[in-house]
């Protein structure tokens, strides 16, 4: 590194100095706008984009409809987080952390918010009963997992990917801590699926639902451009895993929902009924304009 950085007595925000985010980011909470939500047809409302934490919510939808509990039917708006849409008052309301994903379930007496993506992936499972184990020791496992994930991500996300791929220049010191840690990362769920079919055991749950939207991204998507980089085909049992959890028809439709990149094919911005997953990708919006 040639620039030394000496820090000033007090930090102060400067607009501009959040990098790629910059545009978005201020280092203040609470409502910027007065913005109400919409509101459709099903008991469950996501407000969400289609970013690995949103995958993992529209994942355990999905994979709660195929295995029939219909009260999982939802609606899921579009939060254009790069507009701000996160700091809308009625967002706000719901996350007073501004991120998506954010969930209102209208089915309770009054409207349960839920932020968070863990804490909403555990209370659809506990709503349903589904993909969450009721033993006690299976569930200990299931959540530790699960928190795992919560605790691991944002040093892929907030640490290497912000670094190696959005940072506006190349800083060696970071790059060099976040990709020994994500690769330790990589390792550890490795080992894990050297001797498990899911990162529970047998059982497929909640936990594979956190994790393969981020890590899975990662060996199979080319997130962050880091394949090479990274080395991912060398964590032959995360790619084994990633590739089995990817071949379920409801991630892939999960994958879908809320997602703003890639192929048109594969794009479903707005979710309201199962039929848009036929009629409304934006491959086929495009060709009806
Ligand atoms: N720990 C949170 C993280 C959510 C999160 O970081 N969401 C990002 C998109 S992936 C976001 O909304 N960013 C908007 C912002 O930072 O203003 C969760 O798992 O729900």
């Amino acid at each position: 590194m040639t620039d030394v950085y000496t820090p000033p007595k007090v930090w102060r925000w400067a607009p501009g100095n959040g990098g790629a985010f910059a545009n978005i980011n201020r280092p203040t909470a609470g409502a910027q706008t007065e913005k109400e939500l919409p509101i459709g047809k099903h008991p469950l409302q996501l407000y969400s984009l289609g970013t690995p934490n949103g995958v993992k919510v529209t994942v355990m939808l999905e994979e709660l409809l195929a295995a029939g509990h219909m009260g999982a039917e939802y609606d899921a708006w579009l939060i254009k987080i790069g507009n701000g849409d996160q700091f809308g008052s009625g967002f706000v309301a719901i996350n007073p952390n501004s991120k998506i994903p954010a969930l209102m379930d209208h089915s309770t007496s009054t409207p349960t918010r839920v932020f968070e993506s863990g804490a909403i992936l555990m209370y659809l499972a506990e709503k349903f009963g589904a993909f969450l184990p009721m033993e006690p020791s299976a569930r200990a496992e299931c959540l530790s997992w699960l928190f795992w994930q919560m605790g691991s991500a944002p040093y892929l996300g907030g640490g290497f990917g912000h670094f190696y791929a959005y940072a506006p220049e190349k800083f060696q010191y970071p790059i060099d801590r976040f990709t020994m840690e994500v690769k330790r990362q990589l390792d550890v769920l490795d080992q894990r699926f050297a001797g498990n079919k899911f990162v529970c055991g047998d059982e497929y749950t909640v936990a594979d639902m956190a994790i393969w939207p981020w890590y899975g991204g990662l060996v199979l998507f080319e997130q962050y451009d880091a394949s090479e980089f990274l080395d991912v085909s060398s964590y032959k049992n995360v790619v084994r895993w990633a590739k089995e959890i990817h071949s379920r028809e409801p991630v892939k439709r999960g994958r879908m929902v809320n997602r703003v990149r890639g192929e048109l094919h594969e794009q479903l911005r707005e979710r309201h009924d199962v039929s848009d997953f036929e009629t409304k990708t934006q491959d086929k919006l495009k060709a009806a304009e």
